[in-house]
């Protein structure tokens, strides 16, 4: 019979089982931490971990250390009351401690206040990690004594809690020690980086709370430790390290009410890019939601009014906008509220309407309150939001002129351009070439139906370093811009693309990896879709070339080389090095570049791109020490992106 006809049984309560203990979770594991994926896998430890900054939270742990052991497990320890080990009321003969890691969702804190991390998928419990476990050790330092307790195969208790010795002097604290079941996760090693940039997150947003890292796996060993006195004020101040911060100062305020507070922190740096992180209950909501909005728009409000009063806004002129206002701007917006809603598409948008409100209001006050007592800055935010403002206007206009040139003049194609004369855009590919007399050499070994080439000279602009309007003056920019004829930045249209494969032709020299650098970051900042739809791509020119009979062989670089010399041991050891592209002849061009059968092409993907902007966005920075961190640690190149 169809559902929900007249004659349907009713469901009465003794029809829904109740479902008993951890199997739930064992069944579904997705629908308690998101995934049995690495974002699942590390899930385990956030959940531990969460559960010690709540009582850091509480006020009564400051040290939590989080160890990656050699045998593959986890242990987290804090220095908290230590879960409760009397017996449980409503479990006769459980302690306490045995309940929060067995029954699902009795991981709170039972009665008393604070805020319980407890949205979307965070705040499941301690029982889960258990349940996706092959062994959890429990140990408890409380009233004395250290009381231990053992799990296995997801969450079979081995016997009940049991003092085993004292506690070192004065000791209260919990320490969880886990092993995630293979049998469950697609793989079961952790990553450091994922580990530790979490860590560091938590111990900005919980100021003075000492984290401790350590990876003892083989091999892999080594130690981190975050504590930040000045919460995210250091946050802020270290987000700002790799620019050039407008004032020295940091803005702070925070504002507590009933059941809700917020804490923000924000400076202006001299780039042109916005960067606001917020969290809600030390959870990130990418999404942004109520918090964010309450906070934008008090800030315009806050700067208008000041530069009205102050009259750097003068009568007739119109209201900064929120856009100018935000150039350059790094922010951290922390709120904590008794429960969180989390909404949108990947459930990291704050749905509270009264957050909105109370950081509006806080915002409103003491901004405004922190701009009268420190005019000088207030000063020189106002001065830059007045700039942006016209680079607004200047770029409108510079945009407009760009659009109207193309209505008129037919395509409005560059004149460098020397186009394919194929009009599939599928089958077109545009090559980019570092100088002319590599583009003239290009020209005659292309596809003429096909290929087209655009030459550009040396150094593109660095549109890390530039504004919109001064961009869209760039002659090469131009250039780019006319021939991939999709517009950039928010108007950019990936359907008007006017060929599928835009390849980078620069030499495997410094020179070509600064070019490639700055023209990747020109296309992941203004053509970003372009890049992740992977239209984008980079030719890589052999190093060497050699014969074998009347055939020339291309080799990529010494590995290559080498590695045909051992296949081929007979081979004569005479080899010619390519120069690089200006100095490559018709057919090595042809054969290397331009061949669809021959040539190497490597699609670039979003994640090289986004290197590539940082690198740009390091090199301008002063911090000599960060970015020699920086480069050593992610760029091959002593001083660009090599790709
Ligand atoms: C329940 C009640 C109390 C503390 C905790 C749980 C608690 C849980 C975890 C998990 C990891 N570390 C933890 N620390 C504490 C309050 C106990 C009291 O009132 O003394």
């Amino acid at each position: 019979m169809a559902k929900g006809q007249a004659n349907e049984p009713t469901y009465s309560a003794s029809d829904i089982t109740v479902l008993e203990g951890l199997d739930p979770v064992r069944k579904r594991p997705g629908m308690y931490i998101g995934s049995t994926g690495p974002n699942g896998l590390h899930h385990l430890i956030w959940e531990v971990v969460d559960n010690s900054v709540d009582e850091a939270m509480a006020g009564h742990c400051t040290r939590i250390d989080v160890t990656l052991l050699k045998d593959g497990g986890v242990r987290v320890a804090d220095d908290g009351r230590g879960i409760p080990v009397d017996p449980h009321p409503q479990y006769p003969g459980k302690s306490a401690a045995e309940v929060v890691l067995t029954v699902l969702h009795a991981g709170g804190k039972f009665g008393g206040g604070g805020y319980k991390v407890s949205g979307g998928l965070h705040g499941v419990g301690i029982s889960v990690v258990n349940a996706l476990s092959t062994r959890v050790i429990l140990e408890i330092d409380r009233n004395g004594d250290h009381h231990q307790m053992e799990f296995r195969d997801g969450g079979k208790a081995q016997g009940g809690l049991a003092v085993t010795g004292k506690a070192p002097r004065d000791r209260t604290g919990t320490t969880v020690t886990f092993y995630p079941d293979p049998t469950i996760f697609e793989e079961i090693e952790f990553r450091a980086q994922t580990v530790t940039e979490r860590l560091q997150i938590m111990a900005f947003l919980n100021k003075g709370l000492e984290i401790r890292f350590k990876d003892e796996r083989e091999g892999r060993e080594s130690e981190v430790i975050y504590k930040y006195n000045g919460g995210i004020v250091d946050f802020v101040k270290h987000l700002n390290a790799a620019k050039e911060s407008l004032f020295r100062k940091v803005a702070n305020y925070e504002q507590i009410e009933e059941s809700m507070e917020v804490e923000v922190a924000l400076q202006w740096n001299t780039s042109y890019n916005e960067s606001i992180y917020s969290f809600a209950n030390g959870i990130s909501t990418t999404e942004g939601g109520m918090h964010e909005d309450g906070f934008r728009k008090a800030l315009t409000n806050a700067i208008n009014r000041y530069g009205r009063a102050r009259n750097l806004l003068k009568e007739k002129e119109d209201n900064l906008t929120g856009e100018d206002i935000r150039e350059g701007l790094t922010a951290i917006i922390s709120v904590r509220l008794a429960e969180p809603q989390f909404e949108g598409q990947t459930k990291s948008k704050l749905g509270n309407v009264p957050m909105r409100s109370l950081v509006e209001r806080a915002t409103n006050a003491k901004l405004a309150e922190w701009f009268e007592e420190n005019p000088r800055e207030a000063n020189q935010v106002v001065q830059k939001a007045i700039v942006a403002a016209r680079a607004r206007v200047a770029a409108r206009s510079a945009r407009d002129l760009t659009r109207r040139k193309s209505a008129l003049d037919g395509a409005g194609l560059p004149g460098k351009l020397v186009d394919c004369s194929g009009r599939d855009p599928r089958e077109s590919e545009i090559f980019i070439v570092e100088g002319n007399s590599a583009g003239g050499s290009a020209k005659d070994a292309r596809n003429p139906k096909t290929q087209a080439i655009l030459p550009i000279r040396g150094k593109i602009l660095n549109v890390e370093r530039a504004r919109v309007d001064k961009m869209l003056k760039n002659t090469e920019i131009q250039a780019l811009i006319a021939a991939i004829g999709a517009g950039l930045a928010e108007d950019f249209d990936l359907e008007k693309i006017r060929y599928h494969k835009i390849i980078l032709l620069a030499d495997a020299d410094v020179d070509g990896s600064h070019i490639r650098t700055l023209l990747l970051t020109f296309f992941f900042r203004q053509m970003k879709p372009l890049v992740e739809a992977g239209h984008v791509y980079v030719a890589q020119p052999p190093l060497y070339s050699t014969l074998v009979g009347k055939e020339k062989v291309y080799l990529k670089d010494d590995r290559a080389k080498e590695r045909f010399l051992a296949d081929n041991p007979n081979h004569k050891n005479d080899f010619q090095r390519l120069k690089g592209l200006g100095e490559m002849d018709f057919d090595e061009l042809r054969d290397t570049t331009m061949d669809y059968a021959k040539r190497s092409l490597l699609q670039i993907t979003v994640e090289q791109a986004a290197l590539a902007d940082e690198v740009c966005s390091v090199l301008m920075g002063d911090d000599v020490e960060l970015r020699r961190n920086f480069i050593q640690t992610n760029a091959k190149d002593v001083r660009f992106l090599d790709i």
